[in-house]
């Protein structure tokens, strides 16, 4: 055989003995599952070898004092990217931070769901307007193809299965429009009356605008506090909530900023960053204690 020093999964649909290696993968992996053992393969051009070789490695039991956190990543065609902020704020929070790459085969989808206790939907481009019936709106940003799609498929199986689920800033948005509810494409084109910036132009660490905390939600159970301060990065907003949600926080101007779920124990959707603010304020550090601690049950 010849080789492309030595990336079989670049080539394994043309190459035989790439394909074979890639299979051996997925074998030798469902077979571990028996054994309290992983098998890996390396591919990243081991030194004087074009081998691939294979390391045993202990997989220890899975412990519920640090619930396994599934995050989702931005797609593009550079391929997946999640800011270290998001795995920094699960780690310090006691959580284990595991990164969810898109597939679009609802199996897999329903597979990756089984294997954590959290979903975590991150923030990112502009929703595909095609998932709630509308054409695009001049001021449409960019979107990920395929984004959507996946994670509704996330949301969908972690309802199923009751596990916590926090959506930020995009992430509200998927979780709301995935559960039946609406959205503006530009807050500030859509919405009447003025509408104060939720664009800021201060770092991601920065407070910049007042969030009303509804009394007696989640959100106000977790930050113990009806008004908060936030930072704000969207041009985005949720417009209308199903039945079984709830618009728990909004800002001064009338737009949403938090909703959730009265059907299930925790699901919530911010629409600001508490990840880019874990580390200077308290209330950001209690959504992310909430999640881990809600994921341990
Ligand atoms: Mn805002």
């Amino acid at each position: 055989m010849s080789v492309n020093s030595f990336h079989p999964e670049d080539v394994f649909e043309s190459d035989e003995s790439s394909g074979k290696i890639m299979e051996a993968l997925i074998n030798a992996s469902a077979k571990s599952k028996a054994g309290n053992q992983s098998r890996f393969f390396m591919f990243c051009r081991p030194a004087g070898s074009v081998l691939p070789f294979s390391v045993n490695i202990y997989k220890g039991e899975s412990s519920m004092s640090q619930p396994i956190i599934g995050i989702t990543t931005f797609i593009s065609d550079k391929g997946l990217t999640l800011p270290t902020t998001y795995i920094d704020a699960i780690n310090d929070s006691d959580g284990v931070p595991m990164v969810l790459a898109k597939t679009l085969n609802p199996e897999k989808i329903k597979a990756q769901i089984e294997k954590i206790d959290a979903l975590l939907l991150t923030g990112g481009n502009d929703i595909e307007p095609a998932l709630f019936n509308e054409e695009p709106h001049q001021q449409l940003g960019e979107i990920e193809p395929g984004r959507d799609e996946y994670e509704s498929g996330l949301i969908e199986h972690a309802l199923e299965k009751g596990i916590p689920v926090l959506g930020i800033c995009r992430g509200a948005q998927i979780l709301n429009i995935q559960q039946g509810g609406t959205m503006y494409q530009d807050i500030y084109d859509q919405i009447d009356g003025t509408v104060n910036q939720h664009t800021q132009n201060a770092a991601r660490d920065y407070l910049a605008h007042t969030v009303n905390i509804e009394d007696g939600s989640l959100l106000h159970r977790i930050v113990g506090e009806k008004t908060i301060k936030t930072n704000t990065f969207h041009h985005q907003a949720n417009k209308g909530v199903p039945d079984h949600f709830i618009i728990s926080a909004t800002s001064p101007d009338g737009v949403i900023e938090a909703v959730e779920s009265t059907a299930h124990d925790f699901v919530l959707g911010l629409q600001w960053h508490p990840e880019g603010t874990y580390f200077n304020d308290g209330p950001s550090k209690k959504i992310f204690h909430a999640l881990v601690e809600a994921a341990q049950k």
